[in-house]
């Protein structure tokens, strides 16, 4: 555990970041990461320096291929003359970032190509929930100047919505089942993405899987989300995918959904952080930290529901539920 980073660190931190240091935003993550007061701080200036970044979400099963688009991704990328962040919360997924690296402190560290960074975030505790530490992390890159940050998350219930209403563009990938099953799409997956990524077709059978999907997607807003065929170990419609990605950003531009896009994520993050400062408050060994032990004896001995309870822990007395 290293030494706290003191005020002037921080500042020093993120000035070297705004200047597209890697080594300072892997030190800034680490903060977010761990959940430290400081980060707190390094946010807020890091702030008014983000909102330039282009945030795709790739959401999916587990074993679908989205490591190995993203890594194909990237690269497409680079050779367009961006720059690109990657923060995955998978921690065991295989990013190379061009050559082949193994624990985390050298994937943070990727060095091979200034143009890209690569995170993977800790999946232990946060109090503000792995999502929040997720996108703050991509604000750190946003700031550093990637031009593009990819966000990889495991594709477990609540998180793909999570990454719908955060990212910029969502891309919902799927695979061809192998065998004489009816391939059903998990509920709610046919409402959140922007582009679908048919992947693995070099293994045949994917013919269902698209006409299925064709069929099911509608319209949204005047766009329709495009379904891309791709075989990600062959680097397979990889210039497809980074094209309908493209294109999307432009439709969101010309359309004005970004700025609703973004309205849309600052009320959740807001909510998120007063939740946030709410449990702390509460829970902490100060006044109000006596109050909320005394409130839960109250309502252990039956003297107070957990209802009234909690409006009194608020201070607000008021009748709102
Ligand atoms: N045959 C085939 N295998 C692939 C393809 N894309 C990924 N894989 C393999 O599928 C496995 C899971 O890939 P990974 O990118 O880690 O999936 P993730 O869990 O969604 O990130 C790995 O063994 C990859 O090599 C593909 O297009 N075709
Ligand atoms: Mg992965």
């Amino acid at each position: 555990m290293p030494a706290k980073a003191s005020r002037d660190s921080v500042e020093g931190l993120v000035d070297s970041l705004l200047k597209g240091d890697k080594r300072s935003a892997g030190k800034l993550i680490s903060l977010i990461e761990d959940d430290e007061p400081e980060a707190v701080e390094a946010l807020a200036r890091i702030f008014p320096h983000t909102g330039r970044a282009h945030v795709v979400g790739l959401t999916g099963p587990p074993g679908v291929g989205k490591s190995s688009l993203i890594n194909r991704l990237v690269r497409a990328f680079r050779s367009r003359g961006k720059t690109v962040g990657v923060v995955a919360v998978d921690p065991t997924s295989p990013y190379t970032g061009g050559a082949v690296l193994g624990d985390r402190i050298r994937m943070a560290d990727t060095g091979v190509d200034p143009g890209v960074f690569i995170r993977s975030m800790a999946t232990r505790g946060h109090a503000g929930g792995l999502a929040l530490a997720t996108f703050d992390a991509v604000r750190v890159l946003d700031a550093m100047g990637s031009d593009l940050v990819f966000v990889e998350t495991v594709g477990a219930g609540q998180s793909e919505v999570e990454i719908a209403s955060r990212a910029h563009t969502t891309v919902v990938v799927e695979m061809p089942l192998t065998g004489d099953v009816v391939q059903t799409m998990k509920a709610g997956i046919l409402e959140i993405g922007d582009v679908y990524v048919v992947n693995k077709v070099d293994l045949g059978n994917e013919d269902v899987l698209v006409a299925n999907l064709k069929f099911q997607l509608e319209a949204r807003d005047g766009w329709t989300p495009p379904i891309i065929r791709t075989a990600a170990l062959e680097g397979r419609g990889i210039d497809d995918l980074a094209g309908a990605i493209e294109k999307h950003a432009l439709y969101l531009d010309q359309s004005g959904g970004r700025r609703k896009r973004e309205v849309a994520r600052a009320r959740l993050e807001i909510l998120e952080n007063v939740q946030r400062l709410l449990v702390r408050r509460v829970s902490e060994g100060s006044r109000s930290g006596r109050a909320f032990q005394n409130l839960a004896e109250d309502v252990a001995a039956r003297r107070l529901d957990p209802h009234a309870a909690a409006r009194k822990l608020l201070g607000s007395g008021s009748t709102a539920r």
